[in-house]
């Protein structure tokens, strides 16, 4: 078996008598003591959407109240509601999201081997992650913590009177989670590899998720022990953050955003995966400067442990160590505009088909540029003194990570759909999702740019009158996305039972996943794959008297 050379159509639907969701058995306990690296991926998308929805509820909470200047709820609910939102969809769902499902799913297949390198530990890490999720919604909910999802000290160590020392031991259990699944995947693409696919035919899906895994290797611990600081100072009123107990209350910034930064390319870097697989299946051509777009993901996960500080240029950083951030955070905006210039080259003369996973990936490119170049403004010294602390940070990042890495979410689930059900999903209903998510999202936050310039701060509950017209651009805008995001549950539920049949390949994919039967069996290949070509080669599709 080969990676496959594409031009023609798709093959036809065969029902797979063995496949990895009856193989096992179908009782609970199969299920939840399963070692599959795809069952893992079907719990953790499963419990992941659950939180994906309880995010997205304290997001609409939060539109309602900013409604009206004077808002709906006391400020101390709505602090409450802009944790839950931040704590849950950051560690909850933006981080794990991608790699834990897709990553879990995909990555053994595309390397072609039977499953990760540590089946034990990637259940280990789904148990960590319920644990740990349901403990924070547990000490937000009944505990009431507010101190946002940055847990800024001094605030967190010694005033807030939430559960906060709860919630940081569920950001700390979660953490362990992400280290288990960065080592599996580091391990896994070092070692299990089939015949054939050395690291230049690696699907830019691995380099992607292996880039993520060596941040979340590198960074993770860094968060643990910051969390577990703050936890102490709490506990024993150690002086570590307090000027007062003898500690400095910026240590805490630096530890934070030493892992933060790099966190922010563990929610992207994995969705620029799943766009460079889209984008060369529905342009039918290879991926342009393949090896670019694979260094670039490496040269991110290097350099964005460098810019941390950026988060900083208010705080009373020196003006030296702000013009270097500065400079550093233009510098990381290189790498990812290396990726937009090749994607958008691999459409160039593209035999381009608008189904709805490339509707995901074009949203992607248009929204992720809107959120980097905004980031350019946000680097640079000048104009960040006035935006911090604004609307337009949270229009910036909500560019990158709705906007972009959600996006990238949603067209992963339609693009793999039919491998992982064995279902086709009804393109029509997923064509409107598609686009009701982007107009949606563009009416949510096009809005928060103006604002932030205007001066709305972030984080309170009541705002000067005459914003309000923007916000209620932004609150209409959110219920469109509300929408756009839960359609899919349905159809993609109604297409389990009854949606069409799909071969092993629908889409004329090439990438070993798809040479498999959909669903695979249990141990993914009847024989062990040999790869003789690199990835993507595409063709166009060949004009129909060439048939
Ligand atoms: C193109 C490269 C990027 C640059 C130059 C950049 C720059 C910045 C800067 C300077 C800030 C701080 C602004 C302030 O607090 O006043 C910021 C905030 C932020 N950025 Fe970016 N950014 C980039 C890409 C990303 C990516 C890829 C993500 C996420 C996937 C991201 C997520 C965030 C978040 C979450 C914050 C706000 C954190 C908070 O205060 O809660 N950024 N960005
Ligand atoms: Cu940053």
């Amino acid at each position: 078996m080969t990676t496959a050379t594409v031009t023609g159509k798709p093959d036809e639907p065969v029902v797979a008598t063995r496949n990895y969701l009856t193989e096992e058995g179908v009782t609970l306990r199969s299920w939840l003591l399963t070692k599959d690296h795809k069952r893992i991926a079907i719990l953790y998308t499963l419990s992941i959407t659950f939180f994906f929805f309880v995010g997205g509820a304290a997001a609409t909470l939060i539109r309602l109240n900013l409604v009206t200047p004077a808002g709906i709820f006391t400020p101390d609910i709505y602090n409450r509601l802009f944790t839950l939102h931040g704590i849950v969809m950051v560690w909850f769902f933006l981080i794990p999201s991608i790699p834990n499902t897709m990553g879990n799913f995909l990555i053994p297949l595309m390397i072609g081997a039977k499953d990760l390198a540590f089946p034990r530990l990637n259940l280990l890490s789904w148990y960590l992650y319920v644990g740990a999720g349901f403990l924070a919604l547990f000490a937000i909910l009944i505990g009431g913590v507010d101190t946002g999802w940055t847990f800024y000290t001094p605030f967190s160590s010694l005033y807030s009177n939430g559960y906060v020392v709860l919630a940081l031991a569920a950001v700390f259990a979660i953490g362990f989670s992400s280290i288990l699944t960065g080592l599996n995947f580091i391990v896994t693409t070092h070692r299990m590899r089939a015949p054939g696919m050395t690291w230049y035919r690696l699907p830019v899906f691995v380099w992607s998720n292996y880039a993520t895994s060596v941040i979340m290797v590198l960074a993770t611990p860094v968060l643990a022990i910051t969390l577990m600081l703050v936890a102490v100072e709490r506990l024993l009123r150690v002086g570590i953050f307090d000027p007062a107990l003898g500690g400095d209350p910026l240590l805490f910034q630096h530890l934070f955003w030493f892992y933060s930064h790099p966190a922010v390319y563990i929610m992207i870097l994995p969705g620029f995966g799943v766009i460079s697989e889209i984008v060369p299946c529905f342009a039918r051509k290879p991926l342009f400067g393949y090896k670019f777009v694979v260094w670039s993901s490496i040269t991110i996960a290097i350099i964005g442990f460098f810019v941390w500080a950026h988060h900083m240029f208010v705080a009373g950083i020196s003006l030296y160590a702000g013009l270097v951030f500065s400079l550093l955070s233009y510098v990381i905006a290189v790498p990812s505009a290396i990726k937009v210039f090749n994607w958008t080259a691999t459409l160039h003369k593209g035999w381009i088909s608008f189904d709805a996973p490339m509707l995901y990936a074009l949203g992607f490119i248009g929204l992720f540029t809107i959120g980097g170049l905004t980031g350019l403004f946000v680097a640079n010294l000048a104009f960040d003194v006035h935006v911090t602390d604004t609307y337009f940070v949270v229009a910036h990042f909500h560019y990158i990570m709705v906007g972009g890495m959600v996006s990238a979410y949603f067209g992963g689930l339609h693009y793999w759909w039919p491998k992982v059900t064995g279902r086709l999903y009804p393109e029509w209903w997923a064509r409107i999702a598609a686009l009701l998510i982007f107009f949606g999202f563009n009416l949510t936050f096009f809005p928060q740019f103006i604002l932030g310039y205007l001066g709305m701060e972030r984080r309170y509950y009541s705002y000067p009158p005459e914003f309000q017209a923007w916000n209620i651009f932004s609150s209409a805008g959110a219920s469109v996305l509300a929408v756009g995001y839960a359609l899919p549950f349905f159809y993609l539920g109604w297409s389990l039972f009854r949606g069409k049949r799909a071969g092993s390949n629908p889409w004329a994919a090439t990438g070993l996943e798809w040479q498999t039967s959909s669903p695979p069996p249990a141990h993914n290949f009847d024989k062990t794959p040999t790869v003789t070509r690199p990835p993507y080669q595409y063709r166009p599709e060949p004009e129909p008297q060439d048939v």
